[in-house]
């Protein structure tokens, strides 16, 4: 049913005609574009059409904070290459989504954030109005493209252009600035129907031009010790197919980036994720395939990297400013993912040499013996558990369900099961991402179950979890089939820090002792577990995959077993200076 408003009030004072307004034709231009679900926080001037949107038949998903909601959109952009929405009110919910939009842009991962906004003509002048404040000009320079509308008849074309500069390119955030007014404006149904603008081919085919392609082959033909990184550009990019018949056919081996991990399987013969840092040194052409060159990557250079200007690289990015952005790129390959990689294996023809066999059976020794080093730490059923004995229980399940969606945060608790636990599918593994920011978790975990309908494993650090932990509600509320373990080690990093100044206050990164987590979700009707081994844990994970009820299991981990800040700690500076 269309949702043109047929108001008789209305439509007495403007001569009989149909009208439409802003509400209606905000649902109606989201509607023909596609948008199936909205992830948002009900307020002024947005409640109502929270309701109408829902009435419309688009499922409105209402959490308890505005940031939750938006890094459910963010994650939903990139699970399905379409524009997630987010929705809220004014002022302070606009900037509680903020942050979402932003790190959303940092991820090139494509969502709207929509913002309901107070009385231009008093903002403008500050005049004291409700929830004020210019939202355009502090959205503007955390995103990709910010737009406000003024007219209900420009709605059509405003949602067009937000939808557009979210997926095209590089993908990101937008902001779409809606103010209170507009969503009650009144036109004519007619006139407003046909303002509407169904986006065609919102993200074009970028093709590589065929000298990039050949110069990148000849660099990686010309290779003694080869590599392919997928980053999660790749993963967004969705050419699994094109991917493995490059690397397939190549035979160099492949290091998934955190959100690639699954693009091939981590067990794949080709995969060195277990010879990670072997392959950065050693190796002599690097071919980057949607991963940017960041600190993740140590900006590619420095210790990590070898011998100083030892590498040529080669760089697959729909974003030609990506190019030399930390080191020189011998070979751009400028396009989108599967347009390029095509382009590339086309290339390859039928008879492109193997990748020299000293270096892939030195890279497949090592990746064995690291493996082999590893595996005895993963089969430790103790009390306490510490944090390889509690992943190698969640390795299994992984394992065991690789459909479902493995979501982690966390410090010790997101480097180790990165390393720990292989994916089998591309886009399985969702993370902390670009920002190694803290509060994706119930967000992400809310969006992967509704968007993919599989189940969700969201493996979080205990103080991670406290970032997003109120989503529980709202993850019963909806009867997800979500299952949370809290690895609990009573704080940030170890839980064993002490105040140095004595007195009552704690140490600042320590919790509560042995809180019980598992109680918040007994709260809102779902099932709590309290495990203290990892046959425990296995057992309480698969009971809850199982039946898909939202379960919170609190896994008590050894506090004294983590490092501070992860597998990081290089990044974290300490004081020197030791006052007397
Ligand atoms: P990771 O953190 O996994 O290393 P990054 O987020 O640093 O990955 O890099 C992702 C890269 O992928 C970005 O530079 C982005 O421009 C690029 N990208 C995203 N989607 C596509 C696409 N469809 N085609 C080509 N490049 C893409
Ligand atoms: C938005 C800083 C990085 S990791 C972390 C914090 C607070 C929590 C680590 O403790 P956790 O994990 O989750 O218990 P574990 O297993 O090591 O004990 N605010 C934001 N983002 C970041 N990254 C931080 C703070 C941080
Ligand atoms: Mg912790």
């Amino acid at each position: 049913m269309s949702a043109t408003a047929q108001s008789t009030d209305a439509n007495a004072a403007a001569g009989e005609q149909d009208l439409t307004d802003g509400f209606h034709l905000v649902i109606d231009a989201l509607k023909l574009n596609g948008v199936k679900t909205i992830y948002g926080v009900p307020g002024i001037p947005i409640t109502d059409f929270g309701r109408m949107a829902q009435a419309a038949g688009i499922r409105v998903v209402s959490f308890r904070h505005e940031q939750h909601a938006g890094n459910a959109a963010a994650i939903a952009g990139f699970l399905t290459k379409r524009p997630g929405i987010c929705l809220t009110v004014s002022a302070p919910g606009f900037l509680n989504g903020l942050t979402a939009l932003a790190n959303a842009t940092t991820n090139c991962f494509p969502m709207i954030l929509i913002s309901g906004s107070s009385e231009r003509e008093i903002v403008d002048l500050a005049q004291g109005d409700y929830e004020e404040m210019d939202q355009l000009a502090i959205a503007k320079p955390l995103c990709k493209a910010a737009f406000r509308v003024l007219h209900a008849a420009d709605i059509g074309i405003g949602i067009a252009r937000a939808i557009r500069a979210a997926v095209s390119g590089r993908p990101g955030g937008v902001y779409l600035d809606l103010p209170a007014k507009l969503f009650s404006q009144v036109m004519n149904a007619d006139a407003g129907a046909k303002s509407l603008v169904k986006v065609v081919d919102a993200a074009p085919a970028q093709i590589p031009a065929p000298a990039a392609v050949k110069r990148a082959l000849e660099v990686l033909k010309g290779a003694k010790r080869p590599l392919i990184i997928l980053g999660k550009g790749a993963a967004y990019a969705q050419a699994d197919d094109a991917i493995r018949a490059l690397v397939e056919r190549s035979g160099i081996p492949f290091l998934p980036m955190s959100m690639a991990k699954g693009l091939l399987p981590d067990t794949h013969p080709q995969c060195a994720g277990a010879a990670r840092s072997t392959v950065l040194k050693d190796s002599d052409v690097v071919m980057l395939i949607g991963a940017r060159l960041n600190w993740l990557l140590s900006h590619g250079k420095g210790k990590t990297w070898g011998a100083p200007h030892s590498k040529k690289f080669i760089q697959i990015d729909i974003e030609p400013r990506e190019m030399d952005s930390n080191v020189e790129i011998v070979a751009p390959v400028v396009g989108d993912i599967g347009s390029c990689v095509s382009a590339l294996v086309d290339g390859m023809g039928g008879n492109w040499p193997a990748a020299p066999a000293d270096w892939t059976g030195a890279v497949k020794a090592k990746r064995e013996e690291n493996v082999a080093k590893m595996a005895p730490r993963l089969m430790k059923n103790s009390a306490p558990m510490d944090f390889h004995g509690a992943l190698g229980a969640l390795r299994t399940v992984i394992k065991e369900r690789p459909d479902a969606i493995l979501v982690n945060e966390g410090a010790n608790t997101l480097d180790l099961a990165r390393g720990v636990i292989d994916m089998y599918q591309p886009r399985k593994r969702l993370d902390v991402g670009t920002w190694g920011v803290m509060g994706i978790g119930m967000g992400f975990a809310i969006a992967a179950a509704i968007e993919t309908g599989k189940p969700v494993l969201a493996v979080e650090g205990d103080s991670a979890f406290g970032f997003s932990g109120m989503e529980v509600e709202t993850i019963c509320r909806y009867k997800l089939p979500v299952c949370i373990v809290v690895f609990n080690n009573n704080g940030i990093y170890r839980g064993t820090d002490v105040n140095a100044a004595g007195g009552s206050d704690p140490a600042t990164t320590v919790f509560v002792k042995d809180s019980r987590y598992d109680m918040m979700m007994q709260a809102f009707g779902g099932v709590g577990v309290h495990v203290t081994t990892p046959d425990e844990l296995k057992r309480a994970v698969d009971a809850a995959m199982d039946s898909g009820k939202p379960t919170l299991i609190n896994a008590a981990i050894d506090p004294t077993a983590g490092s501070e800040s992860g597998r990081i700690g290089n990044l974290n500076p300490q004081s020197v200076v030791k006052k007397k």
